[in-house]
């Protein structure tokens, strides 16, 4: 085979990270993971105009706090899972339709995460097509180490505007910023990801593998060693009356705009 596997977000309709796709992404990366012949992974949608929708709203609202902590662990397993991860990871974040405002977004918050956490991302190049972790439009606060991730990929300055505003930036701006590494055209998505791929896959994975680890170690130490604070601090946060409140009005808000 040529060691590289690629994995279709498929949880219609608009892959939202619930527990059970969460749990079912870890499983499958494991399994990826410890098959030797695998050395890289491509990480793309199956569903058609979204990547993903970012993390499961109905998983934070009305929930118990034994919920909320399975929740909460299960993002921060997927997240510690794929930011160490030995495989080269590549981010196809493809989407092919115009979303209606005001919520354009494509790759919201932990969409957006997933594609943060790969290598190398490349995004269809469509003018409506955005990505953001735009969690202070919720009305919610990104934990740390979204922060962290961010920052190693587009700098402390932008990382902080773009947080405080809660931005969904454009494919070209995504770009601009280096948000994403490359647009392509859509149909040019697929082969141009196994291309990147091939790219970093002509290294000697052993160096590779230790270059990544040097690189991403201290924000990983971090969470691993504030895991159990850091889901204190979720549960605590997610249950308050007024963010329960945020959350109700931000869902019935999307409920509205279709209509
Ligand atoms: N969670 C749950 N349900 C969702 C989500 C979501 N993230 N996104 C969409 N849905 C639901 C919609 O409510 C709708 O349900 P229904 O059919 O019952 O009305 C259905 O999915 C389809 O959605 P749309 O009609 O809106 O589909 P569109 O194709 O028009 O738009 C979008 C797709 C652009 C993805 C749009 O749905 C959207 O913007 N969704 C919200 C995305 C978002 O803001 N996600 C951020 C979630 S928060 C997060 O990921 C990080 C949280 C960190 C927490 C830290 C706390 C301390």
């Amino acid at each position: 085979g040529t060691g590289v596997a690629t994995m279709k977000f498929k949880s219609p309709p608009v892959n939202s990270l619930s527990l059970d796709f969460l749990t079912e992404f870890c499983i499958s990366l494991e399994k990826l993971e410890n098959d030797r012949a695998c050395r890289g992974v491509i990480l793309t949608s199956a569903v058609p105009k979204i990547f993903s929708s970012g993390l499961d709203i109905t998983e934070m609202c009305g929930k118990s706090t034994e919920h909320y902590a399975e929740f909460w662990r299960a993002v921060q397993e997927m997240w510690l899972r794929l930011y160490s991860s030995n495989m080269v990871t590549v981010a196809a974040v493809n989407a092919n339709s115009l979303l209606p405002s005001p919520c354009q977004g494509s790759s919201p918050a932990g969409g957006c995460l997933i594609a943060l956490t790969c290598d190398y991302r490349i995004m269809a190049e469509n003018p409506k097509f955005s990505i953001g972790l735009n969690e202070a439009q919720l009305g919610i606060v990104a934990p740390f180490w979204f922060k962290d991730t961010f920052v190693n990929v587009v700098g402390h300055r932008v990382a902080e505007s773009s947080l405080q505003l809660g931005s969904l930036h454009s494919a070209p701006e995504a770009h601009r910023i280096g948000l994403v590494d490359e647009l392509v055209p859509e149909e040019k998505l697929k082969d141009r990801a196994t291309a990147v791929m091939q790219q970093w896959l002509a290294l000697p994975d052993h160096a590779r593998q230790l270059t990544k680890t040097m690189m991403r170690k201290a924000v990983l130490d971090r969470l691993v060693a504030h895991r159990e604070e850091d889901v204190q601090n979720f549960i605590s946060f997610i249950s308050k009356e007024s963010i329960q409140k945020s959350l109700r009005m931000y869902m019935e808000m999307l409920k509205k705009k279709k209509g």
